[in-house]
């Protein structure tokens, strides 16, 4: 007896086969588990999605949901074709959305194909996002104004505090304005007052710097700030007499001279008194010094 083979077609209840490939995408992966760089532009292309039907009658149509119904992917038109007594249907997957691997690094794609005869199947694939490094996007200070009162050489101020899309990058700091070499910053980012900075308020009441910080991967961010150096009250330096010389007998309240002060703080205001008055001879009034007894 010969042995006979029969193959039965029942058209239009076989099954759609649906493969996500890396064919025509940016990145290599394994059927059926898609990946896709961040920040990819919308319009790239991630794969292929491809339908197979052995009832070559019937064309097909793809649409894509995703879990978290993000729009995060989307497809092209489908093409279709007749290969190896099957009907081959293909649409290429592409960015939908911004992808940000920080805000959700997987996703799951809900894949549906439907035939002429408007017979579906689903797919789930799962979505991987690929991290890239980002570069640090801004650098805040630990308190709310960069400032140091003046005269205090040597002292430790606050932090700079780098932010980075990368939530675990790792981050060196250093002054690429150092103010002139009145501030230093540690690797980690703690500012800290030179021991020769002898900031003045009144020469200089504030001092710009810069910050540049640098990721692990060499991108980097820089930043000015302004130091607010504060005023301090000092102590007067020197008082002179524009006068020192009086008649003898003079009358009382004859005016001898003016006192004067020199201050480093600008816009201040005396007051004299006599801790020695020659047993009684002079008085001050306001910083006028006069004969008080002939
Ligand atoms: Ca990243
Ligand atoms: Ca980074
Ligand atoms: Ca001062």
């Amino acid at each position: 007896m010969t042995e006979r083979l029969f193959s039965i077609t029942v058209i239009g209840e076989t099954v759609i086969t649906l493969t996500l490939t890396s064919v025509g995408g940016a990145a290599s992966f394994d059927d059926n588990k898609p990946s896709v760089t961040e920040n990819s532009t919308i319009d790239t292309v991630i794969g292929t999605i491809k339908g197979e039907h052995q009832d070559i009658t019937q064309d097909m149509t793809f649409s894509v949901e995703d879990t978290q119904n993000s729009g995060i992917v989307k497809f092209s038109n489908a093409a279709c074709v007749t290969k190896d007594e099957k009907r081959v249907c293909t649409a290429e997957v592409m960015v939908g959305a911004t992808l940000d691997y920080e805000l959700q690094s997987q996703y799951t794609l809900i894949c549906q194909v439907t035939n002429t005869a408007g017979k579906n199947t689903v797919e789930m694939f799962p979505l991987s996002l690929i991290d890239v490094n980002e570069a640090p996007t801004k650098i805040v200070y630990s308190e709310d104004q960069v400032s140091v009162r003046e005269n205090i050489n040597g002292i430790t101020l606050g932090m700079f505090i780098v932010v980075d899309p990368d939530n675990t990058d790792t981050h060196t700091y250093t002054l690429a304005n150092d103010g002139g070499g009145k501030f230093t910053l540690t690797q980690t980012g703690q500012l800290s007052v030179t021991d020769g900075a002898n900031l003045d308020y009144e020469t200089q009441p504030s001092v710009d710097i810069e910050v540049k910080v640098t990721d692990s991967g060499h991108l980097s961010w820089s930043q000015s700030f302004t130091v607010l150096v504060t005023d301090v009250n000092e102590i007067p330096t020197k008082v002179d007499l524009t006068n020192n010389k009086v008649l003898e007998m003079s009358a009382v309240g004859t005016v001898v001279g003016n006192l004067r002060t020199e201050d480093p703080d600008k816009n201040q205001t005396f007051t004299y008194e006599l801790t020695d008055n020659a047993d009684g001879r002079f008085l001050v009034e306001g910083n006028v010094l006069k004969v008080s007894v002939i």
